[in-house]
């Protein structure tokens, strides 16, 4: 994609032009899903714009979800999200609701390790005063999409050893007999800030859908404390309703 030189005054606002320009090339294909575009200061000689112009042209693209920028790797064609429509009423982990669509799954991992719990993990999971908790954080993506930061507290009487989890945490407790069998989940909203906007691929700001869930065993205790921060764009939740 190299834009051409601007010659036409009456055509508007330089930077809705090269904004407008951008936005035919996506609309078009000449401009696809992962491309790069060149550098600011590139687009700025290609142009004959000021670096300004171009920066304001490239930031409306970015607010309204066509471009992505990642820090120290440049600006992108942003991936067209489908929205995924989800059961409610299934405790199913992403690993297995993304398999299940024939989707693939990939985890960035932020964190995993064992600490002192939080006061929120502490009430949470049950924890008494010399408990640990195993956390895991991470990225969850799906065909190259980041669609939710996860952050996940477990007791260490659970999982001693969080490093053992390298794709599906819901796998490794199975494994274990200890597969949740009941969960209470609250979801809620939340403007995304700027790092979560940035794991998430998206403008800070955008509309992200907040999520906890409490998972419990069989027995009634406790397994999992999980928030995460899901991608608004990308989702559509979905519950049966019954008159009982
Ligand atoms: C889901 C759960 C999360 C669980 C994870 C396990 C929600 C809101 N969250 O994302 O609580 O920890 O699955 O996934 O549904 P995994 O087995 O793929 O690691």
């Amino acid at each position: 994609f190299s834009p051409q030189r601007f010659d036409d005054p009456g055509a508007g606002p330089l930077y809705l032009q090269l904004q407008r320009r951008i936005a035919e090339a996506i609309a078009s294909g000449r401009l696809a899903p992962g491309d790069s575009l060149p550098a600011e200061r590139d687009m700025a000689t290609m142009t004959g714009l000021s670096r300004v112009t171009v920066r304001k042209a490239v930031q409306a693209l970015v607010l309204s979800g066509q471009l992505v920028q990642r820090r120290g790797s440049g600006t992108f064609v942003a991936h067209k999200v489908e929205k995924l429509e989800q059961a409610l009423s299934l405790l199913t982990s992403f690993t297995e609701d993304m398999q299940r669509r024939g989707r693939t799954v990939e985890s960035v991992w932020l964190s995993r390790a064992v600490h002192s719990p939080s006061p929120e993990e502490v009430m949470a999971l049950g924890l008494g005063a010399d408990d640990r908790a195993a956390r895991l954080a991470r990225v969850r993506r799906s065909d190259g999409i980041p669609l939710a930061i996860e952050r996940a507290s477990l007791s260490t009487a659970f999982l001693p050893d969080p490093e053992v989890v390298e794709t599906s945490l819901y796998g490794v407790l199975e494994a274990r007999g200890l597969r949740p069998t009941r969960a209470v989940q609250r979801i809620s909203a939340a403007n995304l800030g700027p790092r979560d906007a940035e794991l998430l691929e998206v403008a800070e700001g955008v509309a992200g859908l907040k999520i906890e869930r409490v998972s419990y065993l069989p027995s009634g205790q406790v397994i999992e404390f999980t928030r995460s921060l899901y991608r608004g764009d990308a989702y559509d939740f979905a519950v049966e309703l019954k008159l009982t």
